[in-house]
C-alpha cells in the first residue's frame, strides 16, 4: 500500500492545480481526482481502472458496487476493468486468473494533462515475473483517458518480446442504469453472437436487446455504435468504438448477482456492462515490436428519446 509520501511524490510529479491530484482513495489505494468545469472523475492506479465519470449536468454515468473490495491483488467491482491479455476464464488453465493479468496490478502513473478543459490521464503496465508465470510473453500497456463531456478510453498494446502473441482485451465498461429490467439497448440488431449462457451457443439478435434475464453474450464481427436507453434516468449512454471487433452485453441477474461477494444482492439492477472487446474470433495477432489501439468513446445524452 502506497504510503502519504509516495501519494506526495505523485502530486509533485503529476498534480494539476484545480484540475487533478491523487488522494488515498478506498482501501488506501492511490486514485486521481479530477474536477474540471466539464467533468467530475476517478481513476485508480489498481487496475487503471476508472470508477467514477460524471459529465457536467448529468448524474454518474459509471456504476461501482458499494461491496467492492479494496485490495492488493483483488479486482475492483464496477467501473471499467481492463481486461487483458484473456478474457473470462484462461483457456488452457482455468487457474489463471479471471480476465487477465493487468485488472489486479498497480499501474504506473506516466502523464496528467490538461486540453482545451479535459484532462487526459495516462497510465502503463509491462510484462514482469508475476505476468511471466501466467504468460510467457513480454508486453507494454498504455492507457490513456481523455476526460471532459465525453470519455474518451485508448487501449494501446505493444508486442516488447521476440516472439509473435495473440491476446483478448475489453474495456468491460459497467454502466450505471435506473433500472436493468427497463432498458433498451439498441445498435446489434442483427448481429451474431455466443451466449456463455447458454454453452456459447451461436446465436442471432433480433432486434434490440431488452434484458429479461442473466445475459452473457458475446456480439461477433461488429464495430456498430451501441446505445442504452435508459427511461428511469432519462438519458442514452452511447459507445462508439475503433478497432474493436467484438461487443459484450452483461448483467448477471438476481441468481448470478447472489453467487458473487463483491456485488450487493439488488445492485444488479443499477449496471449493465456494454464493453468495446476483442475476444474470440476477435482476438488480435501482435508481432514482435507492433502496436495495437482499440479505442472506446462514451456520451451520454440527457434525454430517453432515441
Ligand atoms: O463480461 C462478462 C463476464 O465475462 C461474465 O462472464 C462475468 O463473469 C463477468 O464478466 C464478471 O467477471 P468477474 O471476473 O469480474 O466476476
Amino acid at each position: 500500500m502506497p504510503s502519504v509520501t509516495q501519494i506526495d511524490a505523485l502530486n509533485a510529479s503529476f498534480s494539476i492545480p484545480e484540475f487533478a491530484k491523487i488522494v488515498a482513495g478506498n482501501g488506501g489505494l492511490p486514485k486521481v481526482q479530477i474536477a474540471s468545469l466539464k467533468a467530475t472523475a476517478e481513476i485508480y492506479l489498481h487496475g487503471a481502472q476508472l470508477t467514477s465519470w460524471q459529465p457536467a449536468g448529468s448524474e454518474d454515468v459509471i456504476f461501482l458496487s458499494e461491496q467492492s473490495r479494496w485490495e492488493d491483488g483483488r479486482a475492483i467491482r464496477g467501473g471499467i476493468p481492463i481486461c487483458f491479455p484473456w478474457f473470462r476464464a484462461k483457456s488452457d488453465d482455468p487457474k489463471a486468473p479471471a480476465h487477465g493479468l493487468v485488472r489486479t496490478k498497480a499501474w504506473q502513473l506516466e502523464a496528467l494533462t490538461e486540453e482545451q478543459g479535459s484532462v487526459v490521464v495516462t497510465l502503463s503496465t509491462e510484462s514482469d515475473a508475476e505476468t511471466r508465470k501466467w504468460w510467457p510473453f513480454e508486453f507494454r500497456l498504455k492507457h490513456r483517458i481523455t476526460l471532459g463531456s465525453e470519455l474518451k478510453l485508448e487501449l494501446i498494446v505493444t508486442n516488447t518480446g521476440p516472439t509473435g502473441f495473440h491476446f483478448e482485451e475489453a474495456l468491460h465498461t459497467y454502466n450505471r442504469v435506473g433500472d436493468a429490467e427497463k432498458l433498451q439497448i439498441a445498435g446489434l440488431d442483427g448481429v451474431a453472437f455466443l451466449d456463455n449462457r447458454d454453452g456459447n451457443k451461436r446465436k442471432l439478435q433480433s432486434g434490440e436487446i431488452v434484458l429479461t434475464q442473466a445475459t452473457d453474450n458475446a456480439y461477433l464481427d461488429t464495430q456498430s455504435p451501441v446505445e442504452i436507453v435508459d427511461p428511469i434516468l432519462n438519458r442514452r449512454i452511447r459507445l462508439d468504438k475503433q478497432n474493436s471487433l467484438t461487443t459484450v452485453v452483461w448483467n448477471p441477474w438476481k441468481e448470478d448477482a447472489a453467487k458473487l461477494a463483491d456485488l450487493g444482492d439488488d445492485e444488479w439492477k443499477q449496471m449493465a456492462c456494454v464493453e468495446a472487446s476483442n475476444i474470440l474470433s476477435g482476438a488480435i495477432a501482435l508481432a514482435p515490436g507492433e502496436e495495437h489501439t482499440m479505442t472506446a468513446t462514451i456520451r451520454v445524452a440527457n434525454n430517453a428519446v432515441a
